[in-house]
């Protein structure tokens, strides 16, 4: 079948300008990290960042969301830099964009707009790809100017045929959106067709274990999903190398199997149309039994890497699923300090290494003793007095049936052998 839509811009801009904006609830340091974030953003979509800039500013201005005496500014500096595109690092509001193109006679492409141009230079299956078309689409739909002019030479064929054809007494704009809109139409209907293969695939594997990773993008998930399988699936320092979820089988040390996946990486501010489009893709995060939550802990900001991770897991109604902490990159850290902030807040976390191997062995065990098929049933009678030994049940174990009678809770449950121990003093019968 032909693509309904190339998602790689035909002249894609070479030289840019990057624009970030401390707004008053912001931190100086945030707005930085955030505009090193855009340049590396940037610099993976292969553009190259002639200057950067940073406006204070109370709140964004309405017209240009800059102020109109940086506008100024930069009207010589992008003739002088040659530069052939303005980025922000915010959302811009249609209106915005189309004002600052107009008085800066260049392209203007904010925070998202450069996520959508990343993910579309990187998709390369079919399913990935349309994905992206259509995060576009959405995307292009309020923002059409003459800018987009290149959109006629956008549409290769795919049923419509060719770019768009001006109607009687229709504008330019008005047969952009139009053509916008059908294309809309076309790549849903092609993504339902791949997606019914996908549920079908899935409902193959329903009664497997099944485990995601899940982090920030270049957190190293790719890295450990490689360790793991035996894989060798892309993993580079580049944002977003992976954007299709691949699922292999990993044994555990137990002898349990479990199916694991690797999928496309989060960031902060990730375009709401791209986590619509992706809903497919993320089913693999939706439907596992747990996630395996990686982080760059070398990272400065991986704190707030785990804050955006966890907005993106509540877009996805995916809090319940339960969540294991892994602190990946130890061997990368420079000083202790912000690990021990992190530990503290998850004690709970297994701290490895996927390029030196640390850690893993404990991992794996840990997912082992979760997904451990548990032995016999116990008999057990806890005194209230003990209850420390009913949340060991629950913590690490299986609790068929609780009954509080006067002097204890008679409890039947499952624990792993290794486990046993700390409960063994209850036991009434096995
Ligand atoms: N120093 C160090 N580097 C690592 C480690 N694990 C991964 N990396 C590097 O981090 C970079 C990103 O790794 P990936 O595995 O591609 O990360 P990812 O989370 O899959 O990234 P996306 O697919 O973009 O979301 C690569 O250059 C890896 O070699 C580690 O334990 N230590
Ligand atoms: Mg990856």
């Amino acid at each position: 079948m032909q693509e309904l839509y190339d998602t790689r811009a035909p002249n894609p801009p070479s030289r840019a300008i990057l624009i970030g904006v401390k707004l008053r609830n912001n931190l100086m340091h945030e707005t930085e990290e955030s505009l090193q974030e855009l340049r590396q953003l940037t610099e993976t979509a292969g553009i190259e960042v002639v200057c950067e800039t940073i406006q204070p500013r109370n709140m964004p201005n309405p017209t240009y969301f800059i102020g109109e005496g940086k506008v100024e500014e930069l009207k010589p500096l992008v003739e002088e830099l040659d530069a052939d595109a303005i980025i922000f690092d915010e959302e811009l509001s249609p209106a915005q964009t189309r004002n600052l193109e107009r008085v800066l006679d260049t392209v203007t492409i904010d925070r998202t707009g450069l996520i959508l141009h990343v993910f579309a230079q990187r998709a390369l299956t079919k399913e990935a790809r349309l994905q992206v078309s259509l995060a576009q689409l959405e995307y292009a739909l309020p923002r059409l100017t003459r800018m987009w002019t290149h959109l006629s030479r956008l549409a290769t064929g795919g049923g419509g045929g060719g770019g768009p054809i001006r109607g009687p007494g229709e504008t330019q704009l008005e047969m952009d959106r139009r053509w916008v809109r059908r294309n809309i139409g076309r790549v849903r209907k092609a993504l339902q067709a791949v997606e019914k293969q996908r549920t079908v695939q899935r409902r193959n594997r329903s009664e497997k274990i099944k485990v995601s990773l899940v982090g920030y993008t270049n957190a190293g998930k790719s890295t450990l999903f490689n360790l793991l399988t035996g894989e060798s699936v892309l993993a580079e320092d580049k944002l977003f190398a992976t954007l299709d979820s691949t699922t292999r089988k990993v044994d555990l040390p137990q002898k349990q199997q479990i199916l694991l996946s690797d999928t496309v990486g989060f960031i902060k501010k990730l375009p709401h149309q791209l986590v619509a489009a992706f809903k497919a893709t993320l089913e693999e995060v939706v439907e596992a039994d747990l996630l395996l939550h990686v982080v760059d802990v070398s990272h400065t900001e991986a704190e707030a890497q785990i804050t955006a991770v966890n907005e993106v897991l509540e877009d996805l109604d995916a809090t319940d699923i339960p969540m294991l902490m892994v602190f990946n990159k130890i061997d990368n850290l420079q000083t202790e300090d912000g690990l021990q902030i992190l530990r503290s807040q998850y004690p709970d976390a297994h701290l490895i290494s996927a390029h030196r191997g640390d850690g893993i062995a404990a991992l794996m065990e840990a997912l082992s003793d979760r997904f451990i098929e548990i032995g016999p049933d116990l008999s057990l009678s806890i005194p209230y007095t003990d209850g420390k030994a009913l949340d060991l049940l629950y913590k690490h174990g299986t609790v068929l049936n609780a009954e509080y009678t006067a002097d204890a809770i008679q409890v039947k449950a499952r624990m792993p052998n290794r486990y046993l121990k700390s409960v063994s003093e209850f036991l009434v019968s096995s």
